[in-house]
């Protein structure tokens, strides 16, 4: 068994090259993006990962449904609601199920492995809590979840700290734990190493859990250079003064990460990292195409 712990656009890439590798896998996905809005509940992660699998991602955003229509969010807009949140017409159907099932008492990890089994996903998908946690971005306008500051704000607000609503209180899910005991190897891919990775270990006891099996956990880099590969990784981890480079990504995760693959425009990093006890693995991190994404996952198994 294969457990990836999971963000967004960034890490549905590798999830799915190692899908086509392997048949295992158990994906832990963060759930600080969610959101209530247009009375909805709203998981972008788990969509992702979900929509992923099953083929239908929109492959140009990276998040919603390919090929979706928007009617409803044009009659919202067109009845005066604010619609900066782009919900896609089938897109819409996943929210309205499952803000149903939740009405109904559901819990998160219970619904998602519903919606995995109807759009036959394979992979396990497993929220990292059922209780709602949440990523706030301090900005110079003010507090805001996430979803707000990156899709309502489009990144602009300058950001001074950045913090986890509700990880305090939130319970790890239980099947978290069995995955990441029971895997042999843990990924950690090319996601946001704040708001997507960062949100899943501030859940109190999961980054304990991965520290005592870190001989198992291999991470991506999420940056090339200085620079991310997609979102604002850079602004996020800024705001946190962590350094900016794989070198700082590396630190970050130091305390459960054995191994660490960064792209070989990065050789220069590589006396650092193994420094502070990391092993360091060189090659094309770059994931444009569906070859790309089977290359890596399978250069990821083969070498690590
Ligand atoms: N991202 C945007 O930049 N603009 C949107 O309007 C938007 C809508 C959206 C709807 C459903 C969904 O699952 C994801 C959506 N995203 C949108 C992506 C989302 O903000 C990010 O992918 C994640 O939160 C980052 O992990």
């Amino acid at each position: 068994m294969i457990t990836v712990l999971a963000g967004g656009t960034g890490s549905i890439k590798l999830i799915r090259g190692l899908a086509s590798q392997h048949c295992d896998l158990k994906v832990i996905s963060n759930v600080a993006d969610n959101i209530w809005l247009y009375g909805l509940y709203i998981c972008p992660d788990i969509d992702t990962v979900i929509y992923g699998l099953a083929g239908i991602l929109d492959p140009i955003q990276g998040w919603g449904i390919r090929n979706d229509s928007f009617q409803c969010l044009h009659q919202m807009e067109m009845l005066g609601e604010q619609t900066w949140f782009k919900i896609g017409d089938r897109d819409l159907a996943t929210h309205l199920v499952r803000t149903i099932m939740l009405k109904n008492g559901n819990r998160l990890s219970y619904i998602t492995e519903w919606f995995r089994k109807r759009y036959s996903v394979s992979a396990g998908v497993i929220p990292a809590t059922d209780d709602p946690i949440e990523t706030r971005i301090l900005t110079d306008r003010g507090e805001m979840h996430i979803q707000e500051f990156w899709v309502k704000h489009r990144a602009e607000p300058t950001v001074f700290n950045i913090r986890y609503k509700g990880t305090e209180h939130a319970r790890i899910n239980p099947e978290v734990i069995l995955a990441i005991r029971k895997s042999k190897l843990i990924v950690v891919p090319p996601a946001n190493p704040v708001s997507s990775i960062g949100a899943i270990l501030a859940i109190k006891g999961l980054k304990e859990v991965l520290v005592d099996e870190r001989k198992k956990v291999v991470g991506v880099s999420p940056l090339i250079g200085n620079r991310a590969v997609s979102g604002p990784a850079v602004k996020y981890m800024e705001a946190m003064k962590l350094p900016a480079t794989p070198f700082g990504i590396a630190q970050n995760y130091s305390d459960f990460l054995t191994k660490f693959v960064i792209s070989k425009d990065d050789r220069d990093s590589y006396g650092m990292i193994e420094g502070i006890g990391v092993k360091v693995y060189e090659t094309d991190i770059l994931m444009k195409s569906s070859d790309d994404e089977n290359r890596l996952a399978s250069y990821l198994l083969r070498q690590t």
